[in-house]
């Protein structure tokens, strides 16, 4: 009763505070409902940079549709596959307690949605407050399957400023061609994957890439108003600089986890990424009243990528005070805020900076002693060419991926499925490494370099419910050292640890920050480095564990861990749905 009325308190609190600022939806709202949406996958023509072409999507909308819900809420997605081709869709971050069917990747948690049927994914947001994204989880179609999550909170936001209005922004990039043919293509022949022909803020390139002034994201606000944006990092293959001209911002949430306001003039964001800030509008703007959003890669690989920029603007309400001379189009579209694509220190001290909020309301949770320590090293290999191929890789060899020299193949029927009915037919086994095979220079120069190769499993880490776990992930410098980022479904992590170089058993742990460590659900790896999390595995099922560079996991660097069903019902995992799609 105590908790319904506190509810009920903040919610004529907060209805005053939404007619007063003009805010909608509000904050909070007293009773959870159940919020149920149509997803259809089909086809729609798409022209960006004078290149018209089929492009998948949700409902025919590029980005797709925002899903909005609020804490506690039961969501119900129909997704209807209208294509000849498999789909599945993933919501990047939610955490499925006991519903992994509904988690989304392909043959981990359910076999693929085939063209002409249907499957509701069915679960609560429990706990998780903020915003996150969906995508698909078949092959590289979420190049153009994905779309904003907002979870809304039921208390107030621990921000001082008053927010007078949301504004998601959708980070992503443009093909000129069919992404998931693409794939295809770089599968068999084992070659680097041929790159976006332009980065994109919610689906549109903007001034710098040919055709594209029509396709340029333009926001309006007001002079001395205060804004959240909602940070979304859904590109397939780069983190992801992002700055506002003349503005800086204050970084409030991550991965839908509050953090300690931190003030900077840019942010990194890996795929798989959520960032939400808060902005002023606090400057004077020239006579055309526009300031330059631009977003650009952080870039640590040598693979060749479109070194190009995607910009937006923002563009101020004209009050009489800023009024007098007609609008022009601005001229300068550079970017000061913007960090050059090369800036190792600006993405070392965004990593090292960010801290939870750890307050009373929202306490960080970071396991202090841990039960499992997985030491994995993550990175790229090349493969030495099967006789009956050919591989248009690096020295006529294939390019791959690994964890733990392990390139991950996906068994042909869900992993959850199998293990659930206790039907393992030898697609899978229990050992996956715990540390790394061979202890080697992890970071040194071209390590190894004689033999490149990986070993092909499906190897995964069986844990028991409540398992304290920390998993140190460790770049190496195969083909190039690189910022990979590591995402874990179906929990949240710490990152409790990270540096350049070897990570050290021995010294390393030292320096952990077991008080208010950021709580995400994506690390990115420091290029040339090593990071440890830690996570309580609270969550039964089986749960993908991959870098979200999308060639990276095509290429193996991925493992699953499969948590066991605690003691009681409600620590275990729900049965299956009736329209759980088979292989
Ligand atoms: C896209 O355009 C092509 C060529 O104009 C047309 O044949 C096709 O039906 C269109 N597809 C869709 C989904 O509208
Ligand atoms: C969703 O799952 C819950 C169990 O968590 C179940 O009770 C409910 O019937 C399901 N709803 C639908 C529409 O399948
Ligand atoms: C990738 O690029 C290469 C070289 O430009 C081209 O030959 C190939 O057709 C492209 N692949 C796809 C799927 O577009
Ligand atoms: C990036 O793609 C655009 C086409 O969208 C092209 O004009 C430009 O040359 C490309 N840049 C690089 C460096 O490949
Ligand atoms: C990207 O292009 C800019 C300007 O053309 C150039 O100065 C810079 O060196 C390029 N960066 C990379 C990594 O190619
Ligand atoms: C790769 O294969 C091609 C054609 O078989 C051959 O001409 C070339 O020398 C090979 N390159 C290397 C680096 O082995
Ligand atoms: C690993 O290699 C790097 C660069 O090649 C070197 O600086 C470092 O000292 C080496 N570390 C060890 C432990 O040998
Ligand atoms: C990885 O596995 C391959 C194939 O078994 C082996 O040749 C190679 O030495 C291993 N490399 C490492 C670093 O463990
Ligand atoms: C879709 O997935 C099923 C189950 O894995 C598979 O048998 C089928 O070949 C796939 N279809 C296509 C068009 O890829
Ligand atoms: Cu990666």
């Amino acid at each position: 009763m105590e908790g319904l009325s506190l509810h009920y308190f903040f919610s004529l609190l907060m209805v005053t505070i939404v007619a007063l600022e003009g805010l909608a939806p509000p904050y909070s709202s007293t009773a959870t409902t159940t919020k149920i949406f149509q997803f259809n996958v089909e086809w729609k023509n798409v022209t960006r940079l004078c290149h018209s072409r089929p492009l998948l999507t949700v409902n025919g909308e590029y980005p797709g549709p925002t899903i909005a819900v609020h804490e506690g809420d039961n969501v119900l997605i129909k997704v209807t596959n209208r294509i000849a081709r498999n789909t599945t869709i993933h919501w990047h971050g939610v955490r499925q307690i006991r519903t992994g069917w509904a988690d989304g990747p392909a043959y981990i948690t359910q076999c693929p949605i085939k063209g002409g049927t249907s499957y509701t994914y069915n679960f609560t947001v429990l706990n998780q407050r903020g915003t996150l994204f969906w995508h698909a989880h078949y092959s590289w179609q979420r190049a153009s399957v994905c779309g904003a999550f907002i979870i809304y909170p039921r208390m107030p936001y621990p921000f001082s400023a008053p927010i007078h209005a949301e504004v998601p922004i959708i980070l992503g990039e443009w093909w000129n061609v069919d992404a998931e043919m693409m794939a295809s293509e770089m599968m068999k022949y084992g070659s680097g994957p041929n790159y976006s022909d332009a980065y994109t803020i919610n689906g549109l390139p903007g001034p710098l890439y040919p055709c594209s002034v029509k396709d340029t994201f333009t926001h309006l606000v007001e002079r001395g108003k205060t804004y959240l944006l909602r940070i979304i990092n859904a590109a397939l293959s780069d983190e992801l600089f992002f700055a506002v001209a003349s503005h800086t911002m204050a970084v409030v949430e991550v991965d839908a986890t509050y953090t300690k306001p931190y003030t900077t003039r840019a942010i990194m964001v890996t795929p798989g990424q959520t960032t939400n800030v808060l902005l002023t509008a606090d400057q004077i703007p020239d006579s055309s009243g526009m300031f330059v959003v631009s977003a650009r890669p952080y870039r640590t690989s040598v693979f060749p990528f479109n070194n190009s920029t995607t910009v937006g603007f923002l563009r101020y309400k004209m009050t009489k005070a800023l009024k007098g001379k007609s609008l022009n189009t601005p001229t300068n579209l550079a970017n000061d805020n913007l960090p050059e694509m090369e800036n190792t220190d600006f993405a070392r001290d965004f990593f090292v900076r960010l801290r939870s909020l750890a307050s009373t309301e929202f306490p960080c949770m970071v396991p202090k002693q841990i039960d499992k320590r997985v030491i994995t090293t993550i990175g790229l290999n090349l493969q030495d060419c099967p006789a009956n191929k050919i591989c248009t890789g690096l020295n006529n060899k294939s390019f791959l991926a690994s964890m733990n020299n392990q390139s991950f193949v996906r068994p042909s029927t869900s992993l959850l499925e199998s293990y659930y009915m206790k039907r393992n037919t030898g697609e899978y086994s229990f050992d996956f490494p715990e540390k790394p095979p061979k202890a080697f220079n992890y970071t040194g120069v071209d390590p190894l370099k004689e033999n490149m190769n990986a070993e092909f499993g499906t190897k995964v880490i069986e844990l028991e419910y409540g398992t304290n776990l920390e998993m140190v992930l460790q770049d190496t410098g195969f083909l190039n050292v690189e910022n990979h980022p590591i995402h874990v479904h179906g929990h949240n992590f710490f990152i409790v640890g990270g540096g350049f170089g070897n990570y050290d058993v021995e010294k390393d742990p030292e320096n952990y920050n077991l008080v208010d460590p950021p709580e995400r659900n994506t690390v990115g790896v420091p290029s040339g480095g090593w990071a440890a999390i830690r996570l309580k595995a609270d969550n039964p099922g089986a749960w993908f564990v991959h870098c979200h560079l999308e060639e990276h996991t095509s290429w193996g660097l991925a493992m699953a861990f499969i948590v066991k069903d605690g003691s009681t019902e409600s620590k275990s995992l729900l049965p299956p749905p009736q329209d759980l799609p088979s292989c």
